[in-house]
């Protein structure tokens, strides 16, 4: 009786034995997953994927980019959503999975510091020798902000900036300066002031370009209630500067919006402009939103 018992033991412990061994086994095989972190535009991706030997990673983005690394980083280009897919493999064993990545962009303070910068790339660069005091521009909009980064040579010294904004991407309607960017303008909104002499504002054209200069409205916000800047400071030889526009004066924004930076002196000579002025096919950038 007594070995029975034992035999019926054993007889159990082997069950379950063989029942855990048959679970292990439902569960191995090549498994796909990752998880990942974002900081800005730098994406580290982490790779749990189970009894793989090789990974194929696609991030989505329609540049073509692709990785065999198991946890690679990527640095995208603009915010957005991208549909990330890693394969991994086993000799014949394949197995996908996919995750959409939220990428916000940089979280561009105005405080002197320009590494947030790192991975925003040029809006707008002028050819070598045009632009005068103005070398390259970056933008990055924010709910709030239109920020930009402004290189120049050490030159630039903005006591007089000059800001135009088609907002309505139309350059048959505001402030139009044929003189100087022959195929578009159509200012909407002019941010003019200065960062050492504490004055100017923010106006906005009536839309008909007929109205020329005196188009434009008495400002309807002062420059400091407009713009947020840092002190000029030059870095690795570039003179840069980064500053941004409250949005909410701007008016209704969609997609993008038309702008150049003019850099006047005190007495209203042009010392620089991006993008450069005065070239047959100038117009206007574009700032993406
Ligand atoms: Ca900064
Ligand atoms: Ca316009």
């Amino acid at each position: 009786m007594k070995r029975e018992i034992i035999n019926l033991t054993w007889i159990a412990i082997i069950m379950i034995l063989t029942v855990s061994c048959k679970k292990e086994k439902d569960n191995e095989g090549t498994k796909a997953v990752f998880s990942y972190v974002t900081d800005g535009y730098v994406t580290n991706f982490t790779n749990f994927s189970t009894d793989a030997t090789t990974y194929e990673w696609d991030f989505g983005d329609n540049s073509g980019a692709t990785s065999t690394k198991k946890s690679p980083q990527y640095v995208y280009k603009t915010k957005g959503k991208y549909l990330v897919s890693l394969t991994a493999k086993k000799g014949d064993i394949v197995s996908t999975f996919k995750d959409t990545v939220n990428i916000l962009g940089p979280n561009i303070k105005i405080d002197g510091d320009f590494t947030d910068w790192e991975h925003v790339e040029y809006t707008y660069v002028n050819e070598d020798n045009q632009g005068g005091t103005l070398r390259a521009v970056k933008t990055f909009a924010n709910g709030k902000y239109l920020n930009f980064l402004l290189e120049g040579t050490d030159q630039m010294v903005l006591d007089v900036i000059v800001v135009h904004m088609d907002t309505d991407k139309n350059p048959d309607t505001g402030y139009k300066i044929d003189w100087l960017y022959p195929v578009a303008s159509g200012t909407d909104y002019k941010l003019e002031g200065s960062f050492t002499g504490n004055w100017g504002g923010l106006a906005k054209h009536s839309g008909n370009p007929a109205d020329g200069w005196n188009g434009f409205s008495s400002d309807i916000a002062s420059f400091d209630e407009t713009i947020l800047y840092s002190p000029p400071k030059t870095v690795e030889g570039k003179k840069l500067i980064e500053f941004s526009i409250d949005r909410s004066f701007l008016g209704t924004l969609n997609g993008s919006l038309n702008f150049c930076i003019i850099e006047n002196s005190s007495s209203y000579t042009e010392r620089g402009s991006i993008p450069a002025t005065g070239l047959p096919d100038g117009k206007y950038a574009i700032y993406p939103l």
